[in-house]
């Protein structure tokens, strides 16, 4: 099957006998569960977040089933909470946790190494390289995970969840027979004094994955040149093959905890001993610290980013390739919001209002680029909301610009909710725009509470956002149509206007992917001659040659509202 390493992922987990899957979307993870759900036989569900996915899981893998939990690597900052705490309880069916990491920010607000986390909880971590590993090592991951009663995560980056290669699958098996589900509170009671238990158990159970991963661990030895010896996992370790085919290089499928005796040995077997990493430090301070020397190649290689196989030629001096990484001359493209999209119209009023906007994460993000340009901070799901507390109880009324909080329906389950509860707790105040386009857009239209639509097209319940919102105790809740513009401002200059009080408007109209349907013409209404909107070369604005002022021909005009967007005076309207 050619697959890529999500799907690969998720055809293994089937194959092993998981019966029930769980997650969070997030690039580079999100089409894991997605394949898993493709199988009527099991059980899927998006959750409300990453914590809960975890959560979810840990609950049915106690309760005896096989279970793959999926999420992008800052899900599992979300997830912390309960994964080192899962690593004291164990598991009872295995379960498997896909941490997908995004070197380089494809699609991410920063790189971290989910390696990091593996470590500091004590949870076996398998690294694959490809689609035939991500395949093995996750079948694998399961027999593991019930061995030694842990969850067992794998790690993967956007080269190997998203590349395609050929995998060949092995008969599928079902899950060995449990014993029926019995209570046993000294195992997933962790109060202290049975978490003091796990603790030890805990720590025995290092030693023994270390055996394993030392004996029978998935670490290969590819035999090159004895002068320069590398280690390397996942991505990097194709990049390296690519770049330095005459090393030698000892390839880690598990990353750990790391086979300590294998990388001595290899060590000695090398002249010089490098380390070959994607935006992090892990491997360099792991091995460092078995004692073991590690070189630095003659130039340096880059600490963040996605490597390359023309980075790590340039690193050890080998000659780069002509028509190398970047190719010059190209125009940059940006991304922005899709012509149609329902959020613009907020943004340019906020912009218009000078607002404080604390901004959060979805398609909304793209609010902070021009010609919208209307956001003041982004940093993580949830933040929009508890930011905006903060700015107020820093400025209270003594800044005349309104402060708002901007945020997606499915960041609002996420984590929102719980950032608004303790505004309203404190007897917050500002405004909160919630930008329901009934879908989570930004990663593939996913269903979240607020649509109620399940991942497996099961009948979900559709939460009332607004509802919800008023038995919190918010003073003033309205629901107002984002594609109206004039709607849009009186809201938000209402808002505005009560300084002490506390507002959440839903500005609810789906996502213009969602419908595929482009709405009614805009107009020209009282237009400065600018000439802004011409410079877009759209086909339905023209302008008059006597006044040079623009007009939109109502039969081309298709309504995406991308002049609208651009028109700095607001004469363009719908
Ligand atoms: C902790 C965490 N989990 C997942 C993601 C990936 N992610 C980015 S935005 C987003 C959801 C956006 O949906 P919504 O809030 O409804 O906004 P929309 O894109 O629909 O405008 C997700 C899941 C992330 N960045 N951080």
């Amino acid at each position: 099957m050619l697959l890529s390493g999500n799907e690969a992922v998720a055809r293994a987990a089937l194959d092993a006998g998981a019966t029930v899957g769980t997650g969070y979307p997030g690039t580079p993870s999100t089409e894991t569960l997605e394949a898993f759900a493709t199988d009527a036989d099991v059980y899927a569900e998006w959750c409300t977040n990453e914590k809960v996915a975890l959560e979810v899981a840990l609950g049915a893998s106690a309760g005896g089933a096989r279970v793959l939990c999926t999420m992008k690597h800052v899900g599992v900052n979300v997830a912390a909470d309960p994964l080192f705490t899962a690593a004291y309880t164990g598991v009872g069916g295995g379960l498997v946790l896909l941490a997908a990491d995004d070197p380089g920010m494809h699609s991410s607000q920063n790189e971290q190494d989910s390696h990091y986390y593996a470590a500091a909880a004590h949870v076996l971590m398998l690294d694959p390289a490809d689609s035939q590993e991500a395949y093995d090592l996750t079948r694998a991951a399961y027999e593991l995970s019930e061995r030694f009663d842990v969850p067992v995560m794998i790690r993967s980056s956007v080269r190997i969840s998203h590349t395609k290669s050929p995998v060949q699958t092995s008969e599928p098996t079902r899950a060995p027979e449990r014993a029926p589900y019995e209570s046993d509170p000294s195992k997933w009671v962790m109060m202290p004094a049975f978490a003091k238990g796990r603790r030890r158990r805990q720590l025995e159970r290092i030693r023994q994955m270390r055996k394993w991963a030392n004996e029978e661990g998935p670490n290969r030895v590819i035999d090159g040149s004895k002068a320069v010896g590398i280690i390397c996992a996942g991505a990097a370790y194709q990049h390296v093959r690519e770049a330095l085919p005459d090393a030698s290089i000892l390839k880690l499928g598990v990353t750990y905890p790391l086979p300590d005796e294998v990388i001595r040995t290899f060590a000695e077997t090398v002249q010089e001993l490098f380390v070959v990493e994607e935006a992090s430090t892990y491997l360099h301070e792991a091995v460092r610290a078995l004692g073991v020397s590690v070189a630095e190649p003659p130039s340096e290689l880059p600490a963040f980013g996605e490597l390359s196989p023309n980075l790590i030629r340039a690193a050890f001096g080998q000659p780069v390739p002509q028509g190398a990484d970047e190719v010059e001359g190209l125009p940059a493209r940006p991304p922005a919001l899709c012509p149609g999209c329902p959020h613009r119209l907020v943004f340019k009023e906020l912009s218009r209002q000078k607002a404080i906007v604390c901004g959060d994460i979805g398609c909304y993000t793209l609010g902070a680029l021009p010609p919208l340009a209307a956001m003041d901070c982004c940093v993580d799901m949830g933040a929009s909301v508890s930011m905006a507390h903060g700015f107020e109880l820093a400025l209270g009324t003594t800044s005349d610009r309104p402060i708002v909080g901007i945020i997606g329906d499915s960041t609002f389950a996420h984590s929102g909710l719980s950032s608004l509860m303790t505004t309203v707790y404190n007897a917050g105040a500002g405004t909160i725009c919630i930008l329901d386009n009934r879908t989570t857009a930004m990663t593939g239209r996913q269903g979240n509470p607020f649509n109620g639509q399940q991942i497996q097209g099961r009948e979900g319940v559709e939460l009332d956002l607004e509802r919800i919102i008023s038995a919190l105790g918010v003073q003033q809740v309205s629901t107002v149509d984002p594609n109206d513009m004039e709607a849009v401002r009186a809201a938000l200059r209402e808002a505005a206007r009560e300084r002490e009080r506390l507002d959440v408007i839903i500005f609810k109209s789906p996502c213009v992917l969602l419908e595929r349907k482009i709405a009614d013409p805009y107009y020209v209404a009282s237009c400065t001659g600018c000439g802004v909107c011409l410079t877009l070369g759209c086909p339905a604005i023209g302008k008059y040659p006597d006044t040079g002022l623009a007009y939109i021909d109502p039969e081309m005009c298709i309504g995406c509202g991308q002049c609208a967007q651009y028109c700095r005076f607001n004469a363009i309207c719908r």
